[in-house]
């Protein structure tokens, strides 16, 4: 396994199957410096071109999720910088990842930490997560989907109060405003998120994947491009052998054995 300096990533679950990311920069309340992101987008690329593997978890420690992008080292970055840079760049890997990304949050997901829960796919939390976008705090705005995913999520006046305020909302708001699909004890959360991985898991990863890509596309376009969108996916698992199989084991009364073919 490669060896990293911010994040640590295992194979977990009782098959193997389950690829968890931990965001380990602690002592900065996993601040998400350039290095750090650059890791956390190799991590994602390697598990998903890794076919033992169903689904990815990204988390950090009971203190934070992650509290930011790395203030101090974008302090003293200017405009000229950020674009030559294409500041923020590495964050395409992803949300580019075919397979499920589960964000399993305890502490603050702040900031750019908010953002990177915002674009995994579920995201579950412990009872003591905190969530907001505080960038107006320090005289900045969102730059990783803050203003744009979250009142996706949340809607428009939950969305500015969160933004314009940079007041923080506590794990079971978010889970009333749709935010957070799930709220458990902190000490049950990595396990209770495992569980769900696991449970992807039991299905077809290709028919899988063409769900999530379904699902994202909700976001991308209007409802009539959605729905056009959606059955031409639909159509298309009925060129697999694993939308056969599917089917056939539920006639035969038995359990499917999905091939990813
Ligand atoms: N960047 C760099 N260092 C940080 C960050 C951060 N975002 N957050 C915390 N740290 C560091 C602190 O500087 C401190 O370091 P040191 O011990 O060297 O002084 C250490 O982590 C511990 O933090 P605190 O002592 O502040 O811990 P508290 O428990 O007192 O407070 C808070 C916790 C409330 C989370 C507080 O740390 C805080 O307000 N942090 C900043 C939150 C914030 O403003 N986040 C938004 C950042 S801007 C942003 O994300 C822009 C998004 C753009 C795109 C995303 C790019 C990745």
């Amino acid at each position: 396994a490669p060896s990293y300096e911010n994040i640590k990533t295992k194979v977990v679950g009782s098959k193997k199957n389950v690829g968890l990311i931990q965001l380990y920069r602690p002592k900065a309340l996993n601040a998400l410096c350039k290095p750090l992101f650059q890791e956390l987008g190799q991590a994602v690329k390697a598990f998903d071109a890794d076919d033992s593997i169903s689904a990815i978890i990204i988390t950090g420690n009971e203190k934070a999720f992650a509290a930011g992008a790395d203030i101090k080292e974008m302090q003293n970055n200017s405009y000229s910088t950020n674009q030559k840079a294409g500041f923020l760049q590495e964050w395409e890997d992803v949300s580019n990842c075919g397979k499920p990304i589960i964000a399993a949050v305890n502490g603050f997901a702040l900031g750019g930490g908010c953002e990177l829960a915002m674009l995994c796919d579920i995201i579950y939390a412990g009872e003591k997560a905190k969530f907001g976008q505080p960038e107006i705090n320090i005289g900045t705005i969102p730059g990783a989907g803050g203003t744009q995913r979250l009142p996706r999520y949340v809607g428009k006046s939950k969305a500015m109060e969160i933004v314009l305020t940079g007041n923080f909302i506590d794990a079971h708001e978010a889970e009333k405003m749709g935010l957070v699909s799930r709220v458990f004890p902190v000490d049950k959360l990595l396990e209770e998120t495992i569980k769900l991985a696991e449970r992807i898991g039991t299905h077809s990863p290709l028919i899988v994947k063409m769900a999530k890509q379904a699902v994202n596309q909700a976001y991308e376009t209007n409802l009539k491009a959605g729905l056009q969108y959606e059955k031409s996916i639909f159509y298309g698992t009925f060129a697999t052998a694993d939308r056969k199989e599917g089917m056939t084991a539920f006639i035969e009364k038995r359990p499917p054995n999905f091939k990813n073919e």
